[in-house]
């Protein structure tokens, strides 16, 4: 059976995306039936977007809250969890997903890079902390202002805006000799270039997901499949 090889001298930085998620029920984002085809890109994931619709992108973000707290993490989730139980500080989970499946199956060393689903915050950016928010907007009066008096806004990362722990994530991809990447394309930047920066730091890079994403010729090994049913085996010998 095919393996990845992990040994007490590792340490190994995981990217996670929209794939990990899906047999947990989550739509990708790419995919025919995901995200993308219910609602333009441009109308939902872009500061212009808010600008222009908030109630539009509240509604989505609702519906994307509503289906988040029905799903239950998958073998996929419930196998980085267990790999972090046993590496400790050999282990980082960066994350691309704003679900809260990671932390549901018990990881904890992992960041958030495009923001938590079950986060609100300022839209005025006043220097307010975020706040854990799961409420479900179904019109626009019912959104909560901030203290300030501007509305909240999801705490998401948008097309144009900067990703969170930048600095964390560059310095556990130094350090990382090995790079294991679950169920992204490879299509949105900064993440898809973490693979080549890895290859570039001298780390081995495996990906694991239904297809090879755009960034495949970065990758030392690849093995297609879905996450669920290929990662508890792929990681049962790490150490
Ligand atoms: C399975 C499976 C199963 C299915 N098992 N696998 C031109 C060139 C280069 C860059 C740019 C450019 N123009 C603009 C940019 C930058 C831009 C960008 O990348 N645009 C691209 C469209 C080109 N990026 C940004 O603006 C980012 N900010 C930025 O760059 O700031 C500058 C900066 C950089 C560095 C430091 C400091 C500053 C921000 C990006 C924000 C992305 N936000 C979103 C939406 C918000 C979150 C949300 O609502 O959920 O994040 S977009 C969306 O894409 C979401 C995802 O996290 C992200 C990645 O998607 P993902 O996870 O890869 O999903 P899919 O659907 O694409 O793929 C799923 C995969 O799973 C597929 O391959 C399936 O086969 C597979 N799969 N089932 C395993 N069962
Ligand atoms: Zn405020």
């Amino acid at each position: 059976m095919e393996t990845i090889s992990i040994s007490g001298d590792d340490r190994v930085f995981v990217l996670t995306g929209a794939g990990i998620s899906a047999e947990s029920g989550l739509a990708t984002f790419r995919d025919s039936d995901g995200l993308w085809a219910g609602h333009a890109i441009e109308d939902v994931c872009t500061p212009e977007a808010w600008e222009r619709n908030p109630e539009l992108v509240w509604q989505f973000y609702s519906a994307r809250r509503e289906a988040a707290a029905e799903a239950r993490p998958n073998p996929a989730h419930r196998a980085l969890a267990e790999l972090e139980s046993r590496l400790g500080d050999r282990f980082f989970l960066c994350t691309q997903n704003v679900d809260d499946l990671h932390e549901k199956a018990g990881s904890r060393r992992l960041v958030h890079m495009h923001g938590e689903l079950f986060v609100s915050r300022c839209s005025a950016e006043c220097g307010r902390p975020p706040m854990v928010d799961d409420a479900v907007y179904a019109s626009w009066s019912e959104v909560p202002r901030c203290p300030c008096g501007a509305r909240m806004r999801p705490h998401i990362v948008w097309f144009g805006e900067t990703p969170l722990e930048m600095e964390r994530i560059r310095e556990e991809i130094r350090r990382a000799t090995v790079m294991l990447v679950v169920g992204t394309s490879g299509s949105v930047y900064p993440a898809a270039n973490f693979v080549r920066l890895a290859r570039q730091a001298g780390a081995r890079t495996v990906y694991v997901g239904l297809e090879r994403p755009l960034n495949a010729g970065a990758f030392t090994q690849i093995v297609t499949g879905k996450a669920g049913r290929m990662l508890p085996g792929l990681l049962a010998e790490a150490t």
